[in-house]
Order: structure tokens, then C-alpha cells, then sequence
């Protein structure tokens, strides 16, 4: 039997553990990216390893998620960030270069490399035909020092492509109908490989927006091969030279293979709030749109751009909508300007947002209160666009623009407006001027920290028993914007006594006072949640900043990837429950007890929860490598790497 394409890179990268699915391995990092929000944290703790530069082929610093700066914060982290990344051999791309996934896919993405980001669409890498997987900071942190990097051995499915998108269907549509398929939850450990004649007919943007949102399946990554369409796309950026053909093996061995006819895809939403709640376009017609936004890593190319432009030349913005249009990277928005689409866009009324994640985090274009705002972003959790009660869809950019100007949700392909066609560019406009090299000179450089920046905090050991508290019991689907809200939060991402103020804060916003106060006496807080905890982005800080708080285990029907690595990395002990019925036993503050719970876990003993409020006792289990067992007794993946 032959090969799939993610086992082929896999094994080139394989530095620990055989490739047996679902057991776990270690690979080498090739390349690293880091984004300003979970960067600053990512670097500090890199600072803390003591090492004198990178190890990796290529670490890329990009500032893109908080370019707001109300306030000092952003600026300082900037500065920060900068320094650091002049003094560690890391290239830096200015606030206002673009979206982290959009320019690494330009300017440095390479096919068969393997890319580690501590942002959840770093799976955007995959349209090119990298391994690239999101995760926690501090997990990159290690791999820009040399170190590997843990997964489960994936899963491989094969997505079988077959078929030519038809007019006004775009591969945004591809992802929405996968979501509607393997849903947002239960692809742990799941590789999604696509393959298939269809694959031709996709241009490496189009590919790239499909593993960006495979995220929200909660996959491991996706991924493309390199091929012709690759290899223009390289050529375009100047690249050629990195291009090398990548593809399965014909009698290639899959875990599952699925058909997928592009031909059949119709034009989809993502309703509230989930990515994964599908509905079709046709069937929201005529809900009156009050907010457009067309941008995010997913949906912001060049391509994109000039479609929605070409869709809106003539036409005006329909009164009662507000539009903004943020192009994915300054490469983006400068050959838009160029091609006069940015004057297009202007004539019909939308807004130039700066070329930044700007309304994707929600920390600006924040909705009216009860609006529907159509975006072409990846997220719509209740909350995230920083109005608690707003109705957000995603769509397709080109749903975006025909309901920008009808000001309702409308079927583009019954909107009357001939279907745009906007060729690939053959030469891309390359200006690397906003990324800052580093130079060997540069090494001594002195590291700027403003007042904004702390220590990462550092966790005890682990406890024998753990006595405390159940803080907080919260249902399925919790994701990391409800643990850790971004938003205007986000500017106290480096100062993590301030964020902890905020943990549950869209859920409970009493919590952080109770675990304080439970802390100071001694007590351990415990937090019980239902299925899929820690869905979404791959902020370490809904770990980190719980850790903070003296949460020492999360027991749940079960976690997602990145957060139930970031777990471990911080010392908190996922646990989940032998009877799943058991979950309706347990209620916020009950006073629980489970002993002896480090000899237990050491001699893989089952571990049993004692609730002293309703005298029971729950029998839960843990998956955990020796590894993780070990970095867990240390108390995190900090203390660990340093002892
Ligand atoms: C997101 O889209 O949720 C973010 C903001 O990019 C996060 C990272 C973060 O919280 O800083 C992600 O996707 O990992
Ligand atoms: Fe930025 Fe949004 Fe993409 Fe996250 S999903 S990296 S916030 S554009």
C-alpha cells in the first residue's frame, strides 16, 4: 500500500515515537509564526529558556491582531516584539504588512516544510502544501528553540474532489459544506488530505481558505498537494525555487475517503453561533443584513478583493448597511489599489479597514446591538464580534457583496449582477519592505519592555491531592473566546494578573474573584464542562490565566487539540468522566476532593472524584503520554524545559 501525503512529510519530519496512528509522535519544526496576541507570551517564555537564537530554518514575528492601539499596550508588545526579534534571529513583519497567514502563504510558505504557529489557522499553510499546525505559545516557543513538537499520529482522510466550482460558488462554500459534514467537534487527531481531479481546478488561495476554516472541524490541519497550480502561484511571488511537486501515492492508504463534487456545492452560510450551524443561502432570503464585512485569513486575496470590487463598481452600498472591506495583507491592498479596485470599492460607499484581523477578533466594527452582520471571517461565536446579542453569518465574499448591496441576505446567483471573473495574477506585487530581516549585528541589541509587559507566571508543582472547589460548571461547546474573551480584552494578553480578571467573563463574570478567593485560602478550583471544551483559537491564556486563578484540573466530556495540549503545558490536569452521565451529578460549588490523584495517575490507576456536597464517588479517566505525565508533576512545560 502506498502513501498519503501527510505520512510522507510526517515521516520526513519524524523525530520521536514510530507512525502509528494514534500514538504519540514527535516531529521536527522547520518553520515558525508567531501573531502580536499570543506572541508576546510566546517570546517571553522563549527569553526564559536562555537560549541565544533561533534554531529553525525560518521564524517569522507578525503583528496583525492588535493594531488598535487605544492605549499603550499594543505599542509596547510592538516594541517588544520587534526587539526581541531582532536580538533572536527572527524576521519581523510590521503592523500594517497583513493577516500572519495570508503573507507567510506569500512570502514564505514553502511546500513539504512543516510550519508551528501559535494561531489556529496556521493550517492556512496547507493550500500550499505544508504540514501546518496551530498551537499554544509556549509549544512554539520550544520548537524555535530546536525542540520537537508532540502530536497524536494523525488519521488521514482523503477528501475527494471532483468537479469545477460552478458561478458565485467559491471554496468558502467547500469548507462551509465539510463543516456541515464532520461538524465542528470529533475530529480529534484527524488529518484532512484533498486530493482528487477537482484539486486542479482550486488556485492556492481558494485551497488556502479551505484548511484555514478546517480549523473550526478541529482537525490537526488540512492539506493540498503541490502541483501545477503551486507552482504558478510560487512563480508569481517570485518563488519559484521553492516549489517541488508533492502528492499521495495512487494506491495511497486512507483511514476514510470521502467524494466531494464542487459541481453540487451551492452558495452556504455558517448561522448562529457556530461555524458549524449550516443553512443555505437560498433559504435566508430576504433577512435584512445590517453590518458587511469582507476580510479575515480566510477570505482576503487579491482575487477575493477584486471580486467583491468588480461585484460592487457602479453600485452603491445600500443606506442601512455598514461595509468594510479589510484586504488580507498590504501586498493585497496595495495591487487592489494599483488595479484601481480600492477606488471601485470607495465609489460604492465601503470602508477601507486597515489590511489587519480588525473585525475577525472583534476589537473593532463591533455590531449594533441585535444587528446581522454577514462576514466572510471563520468564527460567529456568540459574542466574539463584541456584541453580545449580534446575529453573525459567515459567507463567501461574493455573498458579502451582493447582500452589501441589496441590504438582505440574497442568492447571488439570483441577484441579476453577471458573474465577475477575476484571473489569477501571473506577477504579484513584491515589497518586503515592512519585514525586518535580522542582522547577526543585531544580536545585541537591547530588548524594549514597556510597562505593560510581565514575567510569564510560573505554576507549583503538582499537588498529591487535589481539595478545593468546583468553580464553575459550564455546558458543550465552550470555546476559548468564552474561557479567555479577545476583543477588548485583548490588550492585557501580556499581563496576565490584569487578564485574569476576565476568564469566563462572557459566561460568569464572578468567577475570577471566587478561584482568587478560594486560592487565598488554600482551596483548589476545578472546572466541570461538557463535550468539545476549548473549541477555536489556540490563545494559551484560557489556560495560562485559569492556571493563574489556582484552576488545577478541567473535567470534561471532552477537550479539543490545541487546549488540551495548552493543559498540560500549564500544568492543569484534564480528566473526564467514566460514566458520561455523571456530569448532571456534579454542581458549581461542590466542595470535592480527589485524592492522591499525582500516585494514581503515575501507576495509571483509574482516579476517582470525591463530592463531599453530595457524598459521591465518580470514577474519571485521562489520556496522557508519559510526557505529558512528567511536565504535568513539574507543574507546566516552562518549568519542565528549564529544570
Ligand atoms: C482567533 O482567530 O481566535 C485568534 C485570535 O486568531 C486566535 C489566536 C489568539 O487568540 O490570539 C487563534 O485562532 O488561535
Ligand atoms: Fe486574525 Fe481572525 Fe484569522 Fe484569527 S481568524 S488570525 S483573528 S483574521
Amino acid at each position: 500500500m502506498g502513501k498519503s501525503l501527510t505520512r510522507k512529510i510526517l515521516e520526513k519530519h519524524l523525530v520521536v515515537g514510530e507512525y502509528i496512528p494514534s500514538s504519540e509522535i514527535g516531529i521536527k519544526i522547520d518553520q515558525t509564526l508567531t501573531q502580536d496576541a499570543t506572541g508576546t507570551m510566546a517570546y517571553l517564555q522563549f527569553e526564559a529558556m536562555g537560549l541565544k537564537q533561533v534554531k529553525t530554518e525560518l521564524s517569522v514575528s507578525y503583528v496583525d491582531h492588535n493594531t488598535i492601539q487605544v492605549g499603550f499596550e499594543n505599542a509596547d508588545d510592538h516594541k517588544y516584539l520587534q526587539t526581541v526579534a531582532a536580538k533572536y534571529g527572527i524576521v519581523y513583519s510590521k503592523a500594517g504588512n497583513g493577516i500572519c497567514h495570508q503573507v507567510h502563504l506569500e512570502r514564505f510558505g514553502k511546500p513539504g516544510k512543516t510550519l508551528l504557529g501559535s494561531d489556529s489557522h496556521t493550517p492556512t499553510g496547507g493550500g500550499i502544501g505544508m504540514i501546518a499546525i496551530g498551537a499554544g505559545g509556549l509549544d512554539v516557543a520550544v520548537a524555535m528553540g530546536g525542540g520537537e513538537f508532540y502530536i497524536t499520529c494523525p488519521k488521514v482522510y482523503k477528501i475527494n474532489l471532483k468537479g469545477k466550482l460552478q458561478p458565485w460558488v467559491t471554496a468558502k462554500d467547500v469548507v462551509l459544506k465539510m463543516l456541515e459534514m464532520f461538524t465542528v467537534k470529533g475530529n480529534v487527531g484527524v488529518v484532512m488530505e484533498y486530493a482528487g481531479p477537482g484539486v486542479a481546478n482550486l488556485t492556492v488561495p481558494e485551497r488556502a481558505t479551505i484548511t484555514n476554516m478546517g480549523a473550526e472541524m478541529g482537525v490537526t490541519t488540512s492539506i493540498f498537494p503541490s502541483d501545477e497550480e503551486t507552482r504558478k502561484f510560487l512563480k508569481a511571488q517570485g518563488r519559484e525555487a521553492d516549489w517541488v511537486e508533492l502528492k499521495a501515492d495512487d494506491d495511497a492508504e486512507y483511514d476514510r475517503v470521502v467524494d466531494l463534487d464542487l459541481c453540487e456545492i451551492e452558495p452556504l452560510a455558517a448561522a448562529p453561533h457556530s461555524p458549524g450551524n449550516i443553512v443555505r443561502v437560498s433559504d435566508m432570503k430576504n433577512l435584512k443584513v445590517d453590518q458587511v464585512m469582507v476580510g479575515s485569513c480566510t477570505n482576503s486575496s487579491y482575487k477575493e478583493i477584486a471580486t467583491v470590487a468588480k461585484i460592487m463598481k457602479g453600485k452603491k452600498v445600500h443606506p442601512d448597511v455598514s461595509f468594510g472591506v479589510a484586504p488580507g495583507s498590504r501586498q493585497v491592498l496595495q495591487m487592489a489599489a494599483r488595479d484601481g479596485y480600492i477606488s471601485d470599492l470607495l465609489d460604492s460607499g465601503a470602508r477601507l479597514l486597515e489590511a489587519a484581523c480588525g473585525f475577525c477578533i472583534g476589537n473593532s466594527q463591533s455590531p449594533k446591538t441585535t444587528a446581522v452582520s454577514l462576514r466572510t471571517s471563520n468564527r460567529n461565536f456568540k459574542g466574539r464580534s463584541g456584541t453580545a446579542d449580534a446575529q453573525v453569518y459567515l459567507v463567501s465574499p461574493e455573498v458579502a457583496a451582493v447582500a452589501a448591496i441589496t441590504g438582505k441576505f440574497t442568492d447571488p446567483r439570483d441577484a441579476g449582477i453577471e458573474y465577475p471573473k477575476v484571473d489569477m495574477p501571473t506577477q504579484f506585487l513584491i515589497d518586503d519592505s515592512m519585514f525586518i530581516f535580522p542582522e547577526d549585528a543585531n544580536r545585541s541589541v537591547e530588548i524594549v519592555r514597556g510597562p505593560n509587559i510581565g514575567n510569564p507566571p510560573v505554576n507549583d508543582k503538582m499537588p498529591e491531592s487535589i481539595k478545593g472547589v468546583v468553580g464553575i460548571k459550564v455546558e458543550d461547546k465552550i470555546t476559548t473566546d468564552h474561557i479567555m474573551p479577545a476583543g477588548a480584552r485583548l490588550k492585557y494578553r501580556s499581563n496576565v494578573p490584569k487578564y485574569s480578571e476576565y476568564v469566563f467573563e462572557p459566561i460568569d463574570p464572578s468567577f475570577p474573584k471566587r478561584a482568587m478567593e478560594a486560592k487565598k485560602k488554600g482551596q483548589h478550583t476545578v472546572v466541570v464542562a461538557g463535550e468539545s471544551y476549548g473549541q477555536g483559537s489556540s490563545r494559551e491564556h484560557a489556560a495560562l490565566c485559569p492556571m493563574y486563578l489556582g484552576v488545577k484540573a478541567i473535567i470534561a466530556k471532552s477537550v479539543e487539540r490545541i487546549h488540551a495540549a495548552n493543559l498540560v503545558n500549564f500544568g492543569i490536569v484534564s480528566l473526564s468522566f467514566k460514566n458520561m452521565a455523571d456530569y448532571d451529578k456534579i454542581e458549581q460549588g461542590d466542595e470535592i476532593e480527589i485524592p492522591d490523584i499525582k500516585k494514581k495517575i503515575q501507576s495509571n490507576e483509574p482516579v476517582i472524584l470525591v463530592d463531599k456536597t453530595k457524598n459521591l464517588k465518580i470514577e474519571l479517566t485521562y489520556n496522557l503520554s508519559q510526557r505529558q505525565k512528567d511536565i504535568l508533576y513539574e507543574g507546566g512545560l516552562l518549568s519542565y524545559t528549564v529544570k
